[in-house]
């Protein structure tokens, strides 16, 4: 056994557990797909997060990106849903119980093709939810036709060219009034993980959009959902770090300003700005960075827009404490004279 075998394994975190404890079954995608570093990333942030792995539930559609729970957080409950119908499945679950965090993986046929209706609501619902969009310009689960974000004249053997302009998954987040909007590269699992532990600390919608790229139908070094392309044009907004309440404070980069975002529930993100002074709580901002990043052909990456005010599906609806699928006959059944009450007021 390796030193970092043995660490992993004799480590533990706040909650008493090891890595190992957030991993799940052996992955059977593609070697180097970028969705299986995307799920090493969600393995760490939740280790990190000494988050106890039975307090989260994983959602997904159908795709290669959707089978990808199955490879992290193996003690945690999970429902593999239909195609393009993740946002309704956990907006009812989350519903049920609303003590449990939500994390969801999506690709972006699942999110921006087939399931554009179900993504549009539940990002105006704000339903407290980690949506992953791991977003590589294919269908790579049937073999590799063009999504609905693939670029716009990118060649692909056995498809052609495409002859339409693509969806921006970030920027549909923004205009459909998501609370938090990032983008991500998987070739970057530093940054995708810092960016998972914000998102999973926010307490509504947060999509976060990363370029992971299908290294069997999607790879050439011109496509912009390739490696090769997201190193190349990769801008980050800012440097991020992702610091819990309960740990000291540590800034591991040398120069540049920090700004301090105070999440909802009193949890931060601290940036650390390069030469732009990007301030994340600008909407208006965001449109325009984002409107200049696909003219320029970067590929911005970062926590584009955060509102962590707004009031959650759970908060509009005045939810009791105890969830709803753990309260007793008692509790649900009204007495007698409530249901009359209620009769009189109708009649
Ligand atoms: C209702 C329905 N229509 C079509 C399909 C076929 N199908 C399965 S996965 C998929 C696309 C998956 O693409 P994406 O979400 O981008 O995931 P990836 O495999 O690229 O990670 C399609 C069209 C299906 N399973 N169900
Ligand atoms: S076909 Fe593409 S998306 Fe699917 S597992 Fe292989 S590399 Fe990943
Ligand atoms: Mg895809």
């Amino acid at each position: 056994m390796t030193d970092e075998k043995t660490t992993s394994r004799t480590q533990v975190n706040l909650v008493g557990l090891s890595k190992a404890d957030y991993r799940g079954n052996p992955t059977t995608l593609c070697q180097g797909c970028g969705h299986n570093s995307i799920s090493s990333q969600i393995v760490a942030a939740c280790y990190e997060l000494d988050i106890t792995p039975e307090d989260i539930v994983k959602f997904s559609g159908i795709g290669c990106s959707s089978k990808s729970p199955t490879y992290f957080l193996s003690r945690s409950f999970g429902f593999n849903g239909l195609h393009g119908r993740m946002p309704s499945l956990a907006t009812g679950a989350l519903f049920g119980d609303h003590t449990l965090k939500g994390l969801g993986v999506s690709g972006d046929g699942d999110s921006a093709s087939i399931g554009m209706g179900q993504f549009k609501h539940v990002l105006r619902r704000n339903l407290r939810f980690v949506y992953i969009v791991e977003n590589n310009g294919v269908y790579g689960l049937t073999k590799g036709q063009f999504s609905a974000t693939a670029e716009v004249g990118l060649y692909l053997k056995g498809q052609g060219s495409n002859p339409y302009m693509p969806v921006d998954i970030a920027w549909e987040a923004l205009v459909g009034n998501a609370t938090f909007v990032a983008r991500s590269f998987a070739g970057d699992p530093k940054q995708v993980k810092e960016l998972i532990k914000a998102a999973l600390s926010h307490r509504g919608i947060a999509v976060l959009d990363i370029i992971s790229p299908c290294v069997t139908f999607n790879n050439k070094d011109n496509a912009v959902h390739s490696y090769a392309w997201g190193r190349e044009h990769e801008v980050a907004l800012h440097e991020l770090s992702y610091v819990p309440r309960y740990e000291e404070i540590m800034v591991e980069y040398d120069e540049g300003e920090m700004e301090e975002v105070t999440m909802h529930d009193g949890s931060k993100v601290i940036l650390k700005k390069l030469e732009h002074d990007y301030d994340p709580c600008n909407r208006a901002e965001a449109m325009r960075m984002l409107e200049e990043a696909n003219e320029k052909q970067w590929l911005l990456t970062g926590l584009i827009y955060i509102d962590p005010d707004q009031p959650s599906l759970i908060d509009i609806y005045n939810l009791s404490e105890t969830p709803l699928n753990r309260l007793t006959e008692k509790r649900l059944r009204p007495p007698r004279e409530s249901i009359q009450q209620v009769n009189d007021l109708m009649f």
